[in-house]
């Protein structure tokens, strides 16, 4: 069985001389919304579905399973998109299954679609787990790597080809994890005929959530004019009371084209506009964008309204595009001992998560979705780290408007095998940041890049690796801090000189001496200690937990009981009361909720470190930090009134 080698994503370099930026990804992936001259159709629901359990896996290549429905080459059942494929079913093989799965659904694009030949249509996926290869009619029109970003590719010649057939699209997903993957993994062939069955192979893997696979974020169909705005970069600024928005517009499919670029206010007011591709707009009594209980109106967001008209080389025909992006105005700055949003200081007081729940696994799930907000926002808890890869946009669209601030992490994790160091590996990271970065650039949730979770960076190429793969994410974008979030020691990590800010994960009292909370307090002093020590740099615990059963309760605390779970967190929180005073920047607990993992001796049916369990249940755990993250607040802050602030805390 094989994953094929790397997609040949077309490399080119495009210097922005406004920003001094180098993007070097074709295209600017824009999230799709409607307007004026751009249709969305939701391809949600059921399709045909079929793992290929051939021994190689290769059934579906050799057969040539595009080429027809999917119904005409074997059975198929119903499967939900977006969702992981994984607990739809009852059939333990298709949990655990590994290799390539086919997905197929027949569309009608609208009549209008096809006969205007102004129209440009695409097809996009907002994430797949793992590789990719996509089949419009039974021609392939695009492959992807990664799980977790989106991808897209233009079908307006191939449905014009043929009107009166409907769009058949099928989409082969395959969630094999290797060396050179992100995350890593690697496969492994049991060939011990006296003890495993012929055939038989597992999937080894470096993390500690399960490998979910299927089409998990939407399927859509979007148009534009075949002249069309097709990036756009916003960096801000301000000075006293005037807002600066520098940006820069890119527009495709002719060599000129007219633009009108408009800022507009929560109430539609007009506050700045150009008609130059970039410049700098300047808001006058600039409404700032705020995190969450750091001011009375936290997520304020202006519209950017990009209307374009060009006519194309050869053509009469004149084409409109109209684009509306949210830009909220902030900025990111980093100390040696503090994070600065707006140049006041910043703590974290936040969580880990993961998208999991039960049923869907990895699938966007709007009733999840807000509910997680609405439980944010009763922990009183002002920002998340996308813990272990990036998240839908759409959840980053919601931080937004919320004001959660976000560290926006790529699936760098896992990195623990030598030869996960290597070039091929290097290159592929370096091109997730590329999609990372060229998605996520203009979310003003996202303060800060995280580039990997826990490698195995004391190895002696994690030197290179980090330096090269920082280095490279500043040059995508310089106006945020870049970190990967370390485990190791110290003395002894090689990428920590290249971080602007060090993130540590502990579990003192859990892994460590486990059942020992007397240990908390010295050796969590040392560890913040030693490393501001050495680095001067302002430190987040990026991660500190225990599992607790829900349910479970023992005085004395022992471990996994909610007691233990509480009192391991307040060991924690009074070490941090300290240091926060000095260089401690914030606290992200791990987990939000308990989430499935792959079956292990140490996993009972996943991680159990949630303070809300998976059906988002507080655990006594959920309360103590309530009450915690809104004093924080309080105490920073002096929250006003406008706060609903729960007083009987
Ligand atoms: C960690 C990992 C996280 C695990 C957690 C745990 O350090 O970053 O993915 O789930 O520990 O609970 O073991």
């Amino acid at each position: 069985m094989s994953v094929p080698g790397s997609s040949a994503v077309l490399r080119v370099l495009w210097l922005l001389s406004v920003f001094g930026t180098v993007l070097p990804l074709d295209g600017g992936m824009l999230f799709p919304r409607e307007s004026t001259s751009r249709e969305v159709k939701e391809l949600n629901g059921l399709w045909d579905f079929r793992p290929d359990g051939s021994l190689n896996r290769n059934e579906g290549f050799e057969k040539a399973w595009y080429k027809r429905r999917l119904a005409e080459t074997g059975p198929v059942i119903e499967m939900p998109v977006p969702a992981s494929y994984n607990d739809i079913t009852q059939d333990p093989t298709l949990r655990d299954f590994i290799g390539w799965v086919w997905y197929e659904r027949e569309v009608f694009v609208p009549a209008r679609w096809i006969s205007d030949e102004g129209t440009r249509v695409v097809l996009r996926v907002g994430s797949a787990h793992y590789y990719s290869i996509v089949w419009v009619n039974g021609e392939k029109v695009t492959e992807h790597e990664g799980g977790h970003l989106p991808f897209e590719a233009e079908i307006s010649s191939l449905i014009r080809r043929d009107p009166t057939k409907p769009c058949r699209i099928t989409i082969a997903v395959n969630n094999t994890l290797t060396l050179e993957t992100l995350p890593p993994g690697t496969i492994q062939y049991m060939n011990d005929r006296t003890r495993y069955p012929d055939g038989f192979f597992v999937q080894n893997i470096y993390f500690d959530f399960f490998n979910y696979a299927g089409i998990h974020r939407p399927v859509l169909l979007y148009t534009t004019p075949t002249v069309y705005v097709d990036d756009i970069i916003v960096e801000t600024n301000f000075m006293d009371n005037t807002g600066l928005v520098r940006y820069k517009v890119s527009v495709q499919g002719a060599a000129t084209a007219t633009l009108k670029v408009t800022l507009m206010d929560k109430d539609g007011h007009c506050v700045a506009s150009s008609n130059t591709p970039s410049g700098v707009l300047k808001v006058v009594d600039v409404k700032l964008w705020w995190p969450y209980l750091m001011h009375e109106n936290p997520g304020y967001l202006y519209s950017m309204e990009v209307r374009q008209h060009a006519c194309r080389q050869g053509s009469t025909s004149t084409y409109e595009d109209v684009y509306t992006l949210p830009v909220g105005i902030r900025t990111v700055n980093v100390t040696k001992t503090q994070f600065l949003i707006n140049n006041k200081p910043f703590y974290f007081h936040g969580v880990n998560k993961h998208e999991d729940s039960d049923i869907r696994g990895k699938g966007l799930d709007w009733p999840l979705i807000v509910k997680d907000f609405n439980l944010i926002k009763w922990l009183g808890a002002n920002s998340f780290r996308t813990s272990h890869y990036p998240y839908a946009e759409e959840i980053l669209q919601m931080c937004d408007r919320h004001g959660i601030v976000v560290i926006d992490e790529c699936p760098g994790v896992g990195i623990k095998d030598i030869r996960s160091f290597g070039n091929a590996s290097l290159s592929h990271h370096l091109v997730v940041m590329d999609e990372l970065v060229r998605r996520d650039k203009n979310h003003p949730s996202v303060v800060m890049w995280s580039v990997a979770n826990e490698p195995a960076s004391e190895m002696p190429p994690a030197e290179f690796y980090f330096k090269t793969l920082i280095k490279h994410t500043k040059a995508l974008d310089h106006t945020r801090p870049v970190t990967y979030i370390t485990d190791s020691n110290y003395a002894r990590d090689k990428g920590a000189p290249f971080v602007d800010v060090v993130c540590v994960n502990s579990y003192f009292s859990w892994y460590h001496d486990p059942g020992h909370l007397e240990v908390i307090p010295i050796q969590l002093n040392a560890q913040f200690e030693n490393w501001y020590g050495k680095y001067k740099k302002p430190i987040i615990q990026s991660e500190y937990g225990a599992d607790a059963l829900p349910g479970l309760h023992m005085d004395p605390p022992m471990m996994f009981t909610e007691e233990y779970q509480n009192a391991l967190l307040q060991s924690y929180h009074d070490v941090f009361d300290q240091k926060r005073k000095q260089y401690v920047i914030g606290e992200l607990i791990w987990n939000f909720a308990d989430f499935m993992t792959a079956q292990a001796i140490h996993r009972v049916v996943g991680n159990k470190k949630g303070i809300f369990t998976r059906q988002r249940q507080p655990k006594a755990a959920a309360f103590i930090l309530r009450r915690r993250y809104w004093r924080l607040a309080n105490e920073t802050w002096r929250l006003p009134p406008w706060t609903k602030y729960p007083c009987s805390l």
